[in-house]
């Protein structure tokens, strides 16, 4: 484009300045052919900066968000062997945000308990090459879902459908689908069941039953630790919107009731669980071994900002017996 205005300026000079009295429009034309030049030239330089300045701030902050998830899991683990007994919401590291800096950046990252949400996965247990159904969280599960006043016929699709889809046999249970199902001309799936435990909450969008039912309200409080079964609930970090959950848990149809008792909670959390097991009619058969004075899951959450650009960090992280830590899940977005 340059090489062309300049020969078209030189064509138009040549022209004019053989005639009298055109100085002035042939300076005009100059001024004016040289100010798209320059504009053309800053508007690729421009271009080529902000692109390295992306890069840039691509590399740099990705190396705060590995270091800061690192010192986040870090001070996590401290603060848990430190207070082993219990965990509040009130603790330190789920209280305060933690800040992480480099020389031009700074991160901003936030802790939460993520134990208080129904595992899906926590219905199997690895046998063999296999997995087995667990009755007393497939109870769990059914007594969730009826409190969401999905009906009987829909329970069962749903809860043979998730069996399906993670068991390693190729036989549909009686509402449930199997392969053929999910590869046939009315799915949109085209694959097998992937017969493994599920890796994220989206995966059952492609069970049939999903389409008779509200995906966003039906998972307010499911949720899925990739590749794991554990299941905690910890009874010092629930909130009034747990209700559902704790009443799914023990069977009780008065959520005002759950509320009121979440609502209620020791100032400094309770420091055993049977103070707040006896709130409850323990006649319905639940796994007390879920229930939490502390927590083993947490989910950071971090951001850097800056004038031009953000970058994003969502990790899941999961504590073993030993205190050492697992990272289930970990997204950065630039
Ligand atoms: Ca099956």
């Amino acid at each position: 484009m340059i090489k062309h205005l300049l020969g078209l300026f030189t064509q138009i000079l040549k022209l004019f300045m053989t005639r009298p009295g055109v100085i002035l429009i042939t300076t005009l034309l100059i001024v004016m052919v040289m100010s798209v030049i320059s504009m053309q030239i800053s508007k690729n330089f421009y271009i080529s900066l902000n692109r390295e300045a992306y890069l840039d701030f691509k590399n740099l902050s990705y190396q705060l968000l590995i270091s800061s998830e690192k010192q986040a899991i870090r001070s996590i683990q401290k603060e848990m062997q430190a207070f082993e007994s219990k965990l509040t919401l009130n603790d330190p590291i789920l209280k305060n945000k933690l800040y992480y800096q480099s020389d031009l950046m700074v991160l901003e990252l936030a802790v939460s308990d993520a134990s208080n949400c129904f595992n899906l996965n926590s219905l199997f247990k690895p046998s063999k090459n296999s997995y087995t159904v667990r009755p007393i969280y497939k109870e769990w599960l059914s007594r969730y879902l009826r409190l969401k006043l999905i009906n009987e016929a829909e329970i069962d699709s749903f809860i043979d459908q998730l069996i399906d889809w993670v068991d390693q046999d190729n036989q549909p249970l009686n509402s449930g689908a199997e392969n053929y199902f999910y590869i046939g001309p009315g799915s949109s799936v085209k694959q097998f069941t992937p017969k493994r435990l599920l890796v994220d909450l989206s995966e059952i969008q492609n069970f049939p039953i999903m389409q008779a039912l509200n995906f966003k309200d039906l998972t307010s409080h499911l949720c899925i630790l990739p590749d794991s079964n554990r299941q905690l609930i910890n009874i010092n970090s629930l909130v009034e919107s747990d209700a559902f959950l704790l009443a799914s848990f023990f069977n009780e149809k008065n959520l005002e009731y759950v509320q009121s008792q979440i609502l209620t909670m020791p100032k400094n959390g309770y420091d055993e669980i049977n103070s707040f097991v006896d709130k409850f009619d323990q006649s319905g058969d639940f796994p007390s071994q879920v229930l939490s004075i502390n927590s083993k899951t947490f989910k950071l959450e971090g951001e850097i900002i800056t004038e031009n650009f953000t970058a994003n960090l969502d990790t899941l992280v999961i504590l073993d017996i030993s205190n050492l830590a697992v990272i289930l899940r970990r997204d950065f977005n630039f």
